[in-house]
C-alpha cells in the first residue's frame, strides 16, 4: 500500500478532492463553516439538510460556495420534514454531491441523476447497496453500528467488506473511524474512501456548543450506549443522565412509542446548540474515547493521512 492509494484513487478523481475522507452530515452541527473548512482542506465538506428547510438550505449551500472554490456535498437525512424540499433545492442550486441517510432515496435519484449529481446513500447492508448501485448511486457509505447518531445493525468491520464484495461502485466506510489506522484498516477492507463524525465534532471550525466538545473530549471507550431501539430508530450518544432517563422510559412499557419518540425530539438540538446536560442528546460514535484534541480541519486531515500512510507500509 502506498500514497497513491489514498490520495490519487478514482475516488478521489471522481469528487475531484485531494482525500479520500469525507466529512460526516451531522444533523444540526454540520454547517456551511464545517463543510467548508472540510473542503478547503482536500477533503469532502458536508452541510446536512436534517434541521434546514429549502430556503435555509440554499443559504447554507451559498454560504459554503462562497467560503470555499472546492467541491462539498449535502447529506439529506431522509426522514426529516423537510426532505422533499431540500431534495428540489440541492438540484437548483448545482450542488455536486448528495448523501442520504435513514431511508430509501429511491423517489429523488432520477432528478438528482439527471442533474448530474453524485449520489451516495448511507447503505446499511449488502442488499441495500446492490439496490443503490442499480438505481445509479456513484458509491455508497457503509456506517457500521460503531458510528453516532442514528445506526444500522452491522458494525463496521463486517458491513464494509461484505458490501465491498456486492458492488462495483466504491465504498466509503463510516463508524468507529477517527485516525490514520482506523483509516488504513477501513482501506485494507476494501473501502476507498472514510466518514469521519466524532473526530470533527471538535474541529476548530466545528460551532457547537463548547458543552459538547468538552464532553467528547472527556469521553472514555465506553462512553456511549443505544436508545430508541423500541421505536425502531436507534440511536448512539453519549450516556448522560438524560440518555439513561430516557432508556428508562423506553423500558417503561406503559408509555407508548408516540410518547418516547415526543421525548428524544428537539434533543440533539438543545446539545449541539444550547450545550444543555440536562435535556441535550449528544450524539457521538464509539471511538470517541480517542478525540482528545481540537485542531483545525486541516491539521485533522493532515495528521489522519501521515498516520494512514505510515500503517499502510505495513501493507506494502
Ligand atoms: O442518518 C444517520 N445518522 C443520523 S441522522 C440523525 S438525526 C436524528 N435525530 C433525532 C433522532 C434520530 C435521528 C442523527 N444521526 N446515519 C445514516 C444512516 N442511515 N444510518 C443508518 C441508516 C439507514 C438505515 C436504514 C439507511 C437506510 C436504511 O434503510 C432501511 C430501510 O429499508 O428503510
Amino acid at each position: 500500500m502506498n500514497k497513491n492509494i489514498f490520495t490519487q484513487s478514482p475516488f478521489c478523481k471522481l469528487l475531484n478532492i485531494q482525500y479520500p475522507i469525507i466529512q460526516g452530515g451531522m444533523a444540526w452541527i454540520a454547517d456551511a463553516g464545517l463543510a467548508a473548512a472540510v473542503s478547503n482542506a482536500g477533503g469532502l465538506g458536508l452541510i446536512a439538510a436534517m434541521s434546514l428547510n429549502g430556503e435555509a438550505l440554499r443559504g447554507e449551500i451559498r454560504k459554503t460556495k462562497s467560503l470555499t472554490a472546492k467541491p462539498f456535498g449535502v447529506n439529506i437525512m431522509l426522514m426529516s420534514p423537510f426532505a422533499e424540499e431540500v431534495a428540489r433545492v440541492v438540484i437548483e442550486e448545482g450542488v455536486q454531491v448528495v448523501t442520504t441517510g435513514a431511508g430509501v432515496p429511491n423517489a429523488y435519484m432520477k432528478g438528482w441523476l439527471d442533474a448530474g449529481i453524485k449520489v451516495f446513500p448511507v447503505a446499511p447492508s449488502a442488499a441495500f447497496a446492490k439496490l443503490m448501485e442499480r438505481c445509479g448511486a456513484a458509491g455508497v457509505i457503509c456506517e457500521g453500528n460503531e458510528a453516532g447518531g442514528h445506526i444500522g445493525e452491522l458494525t463496521t468491520l463486517s458491513l464494509v467488506p461484505q458490501v465491498c464484495d456486492a458492488v462495483q461502485i466504491p465504498v466509503a466506510a463510516a463508524g468507529g473511524i477517527a485516525d490514520g489506522r482506523g483509516m488504513a484498516a477501513a482501506f485494507a477492507l476494501g473501502a476507498r474512501a472514510v466518514q469521519l463524525g466524532t473526530r470533527f465534532l471538535v474541529a476548530k471550525e466545528c460551532a457547537i456548543h463548547q458543552n459538547y466538545k468538552d464532553k467528547v473530549l472527556k469521553a472514555g471507550d465506553t462512553a456511549t450506549m443505544v436508545t430508541g431501539r423500541r421505536t425502531g430508530h436507534p440511536v448512539r450518544t453519549l450516556k448522560t443522565e438524560f440518555a439513561v432517563n430516557f432508556a428508562q422510559s423506553e423500558a417503561d412499557l406503559t408509555l407508548s412509542n408516540e410518547e418516547i419518540l415526543k421525548l428524544g425530539s428537539g434533543a440533539l438540538r438543545l446539545a449541539a446548540q444550547e450545550g444543555d446536560a440536562q435535556k441535550g442528546s449528544f450524539m457521538a460514535g464509539q471511538i470517541a474515547g480517542l478525540v482528545k484534541k481540537e485542531q483545525t480541519c486541516a491539521e485533522i486531515i493532515q495528521e489522519l493521512m501521515m498516520q494512514a500512510e505510515k500503517v499502510g507500509g505495513l501493507f506494502a
